[in-house]
């Protein structure tokens, strides 16, 4: 297989950076396909913490090509502040950076109007992370969106973007009485970071696909989880871009080629964070034990993460739209030394078992979670390498996320690092 579509079966978080700078060790191309600096993708290695919120989780691997591809919504300053860091570690990481000409900017206007809007539906915000992704993504449907390959001609960017200011201006002032934006100030700004990643800019497209039909590995790095997919996800409490399988060939511009393989990373339990349903949430000590345990806050805005036990029946439904192959089961850690571990298999609707996510937002939130009550397992799981070490109570839960879901569970991960990583052979 060459082509590997990682993506998130849930509410996002569940762990997908560690995973990808695991799978992307002889990767040629990593590349990001949705989303922008809404994401947080943690990184361990060796105890030293590293976050992604724009560059491939793959990118601490110095024979990789980092692809930032034409699904996404670039905000440059995020961008241009994540590769200096990484340049006080490795001076070239830039010639391995690529940005499709495709690919939205985020302006600044986009994240005044994320946090205005939120304001604005008060009860019925959404809990967005406050990077401009809605706003930017509502520019692009509506064809108002200014793209990185425009920067690339000086007159044709300072058209569209006094175009745009000129509208945004009047939004901004007339329904949030918010003072206008300064056009010149921003054109100056952005052209000030166009200097740095002009270089970047390539038919990444193009680069995926030589990639591919060469036998060369990539991975293609899901942003946010399948349950926050704005089509398939718990809408309207979803990203605005596609987490799923099919967004990330659309984001990445290749098409339904025959070697993809999508891999489905699943946390042991699961969380969401901002607003919207969650049927097997916790609101309990258990919820926050396991929030404390860990360490379930936004990579990006620290917000606390709501947290419950395994949805399987979200799992399953992520295994279906996603195509999922296999999954790597994160966090498993987290859950020792509970006296019992459960995993929703069902919900109970007006009386009903439903094994299926249901199409009725409202059951979403009304539905009852029927769960699989598992013994917990002792001790400290995170120097284990081997599957058959694994506690029988922890193997058996496993085991019941194979039967549930479908699919294999070939990859575990006991730990945040790099090498608390057991593969099953
Ligand atoms: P947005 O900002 O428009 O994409 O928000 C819409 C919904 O999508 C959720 N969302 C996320 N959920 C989990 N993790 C994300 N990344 C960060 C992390 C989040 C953070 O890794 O922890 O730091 O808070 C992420 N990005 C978007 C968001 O919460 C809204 O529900
Ligand atoms: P992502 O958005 O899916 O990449 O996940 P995040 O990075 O936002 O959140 C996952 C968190 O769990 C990070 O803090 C990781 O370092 C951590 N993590 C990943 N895998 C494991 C694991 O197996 N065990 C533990 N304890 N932590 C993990
Ligand atoms: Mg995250």
């Amino acid at each position: 297989m060459s082509v590997y579509i990682i993506v998130g079966t849930h509410w996002g978080d569940e762990g997908k950076g560690k995973i990808v700078d695991y799978l992307s060790e002889n990767a040629d191309l990593v590349v990001r396909a949705q989303g922008g600096s809404n994401a947080g993708h943690t990184v361990m290695v060796d105890g030293k913490k590293y976050v992604f919120h724009v560059l491939p989780s793959g990118i601490l691997h110095r024979n990789s090509i980092c692809i930032l591809g034409d699904g996404m919504v670039i905000d440059p300053e995020a961008l241009i502040e994540e590769v200096n860091i990484l340049r006080k570690q490795d001076k070239k990481v830039v010639k391995r950076i690529r940005i499709s000409g495709k690919a939205h900017l985020v302006m600044p206007y986009h994240k005044i109007l994320d946090r205005l809007v939120e304001e604005f539906r008060g009860e019925q915000r959404l809990g967005t992370t406050g990077r401009g992704i809605g706003p930017c993504y509502e520019d692009k449907v509506a064809r108002w969106g200014i793209r990185v390959g425009d920067m690339l001609d000086e007159l044709n960017f300072a058209t569209k973007l006094k175009m745009a200011i000129c509208y945004k201006n009047a939004l901004l002032e007339k329904v949030f009485g918010h003072p206008p934006l300064k056009f010149d100030a921003i054109l100056r700004k952005y052209y000030e970071y166009f200097q740095i990643f002009k270089e970047w800019i390539a038919d990444t497209s193009l680069m995926v696909y030589q990639a591919a039909r060469e036998g060369k590995k990539i991975l293609i790095e899901g942003a946010q989880g399948s349950m926050l997919d704005l089509d398939h996800g718990t809408y309207p409490f979803v990203t605005s871009s596609h987490p799923i399988a099919s967004g990330a060939i659309l984001g990445s511009g290749i098409g339904l080629l025959e070697n993809i393989e999508v891999v489905g990373i699943c946390k042991a339990y699961t969380s969401r964070v901002g607003e919207g349903p969650f049927p097997t949430e916790l609101r309990d000590e258990t919820g926050t034990l396991l929030r404390e345990k860990g360490q379930e806050f936004g990579a990006t805005t620290g917000r606390p993460r709501r947290c419950g036990w395994l949805d399987g029946v979200a799992l399953k439904y992520a295994v279906r739209i996603n195509n999922i192959k296999w999954l790597a089961l994160t966090k498993l850690d987290v859950l020792s030394n509970l006296p019992e571990v459960k995993i929703c298999r069902a919900y109970k609707i007006e009386g009903t078992e439903v094994e299926e996510f249901p199409v009725n937002p409202l059951y979403w939130t009304y539905c009852e979670p029927i769960y699989e009550t598992f013994p917990g397992w002792k001790g400290d799981i995170s120097g284990i390498r081997e599957y058959r070490n694994l506690p029988l109570e922890a193997r058996q839960y496993i085991e019941f996320i194979e039967d549930l879901s479908g699919v294999p569970v070939a990859l575990i991960s006991v730990g945040p690092d790099r090498r608390d990583t057991i593969i099953r052979k």
